[in-house]
């Protein structure tokens, strides 16, 4: 669905864009360096939960080259653990939504640090510095 390997790297990382200042909301009213705003935290929430889902598109075959990306080869080599990790941030993204939708700020908590994990992880194994 991407007519260059140029598009999916920009999709991917267009998708990364998004989710990380959505994500990092959440963390700041998680961690209480904003004040807890249950409608703005679902809403992020919610764009969250989807977008999480996106970036995997974008790593197709023949898209591991190109100075726009950090993306290292083991996501290729080893692609099974990188799907693997790819589907536990989604999940815990999935829960990070839940917990934001209850409106209560101990749920997202208990939420949140599970979730930045899997992305810290998946960074630690699959992207240059
Ligand atoms: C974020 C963000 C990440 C993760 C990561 C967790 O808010 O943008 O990439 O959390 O820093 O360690």
């Amino acid at each position: 669905s991407f007519q260059k390997p140029e598009d999916a790297i920009r999709y991917r990382r267009g998708a990364f864009r998004v989710l990380a200042p959505h994500f990092g909301v959440l963390g700041a009213m998680a961690n209480g360096r904003m004040p807890y705003d249950a409608a703005a935290a679902a809403r992020s929430a919610d764009v969250v939960a989807i977008a999480s889902t996106l970036p995997r598109a974008g790593f197709g075959p023949g898209t591991d080259k190109g100075e726009n990306t950090r993306a290292k080869p083991e996501i290729w080599s080893e692609n099974a653990k990188f799907r693997a990790a790819a589907e536990k941030m989604q999940g815990e993204m999935q829960k990070v939504a839940a917990a934001a939708k209850t409106g209560n700020l101990d749920n997202l908590k208990a939420a949140f640090g599970p979730a930045a994990g899997t992305c810290k992880a998946c960074h630690d194994d699959f992207r240059r510095d």
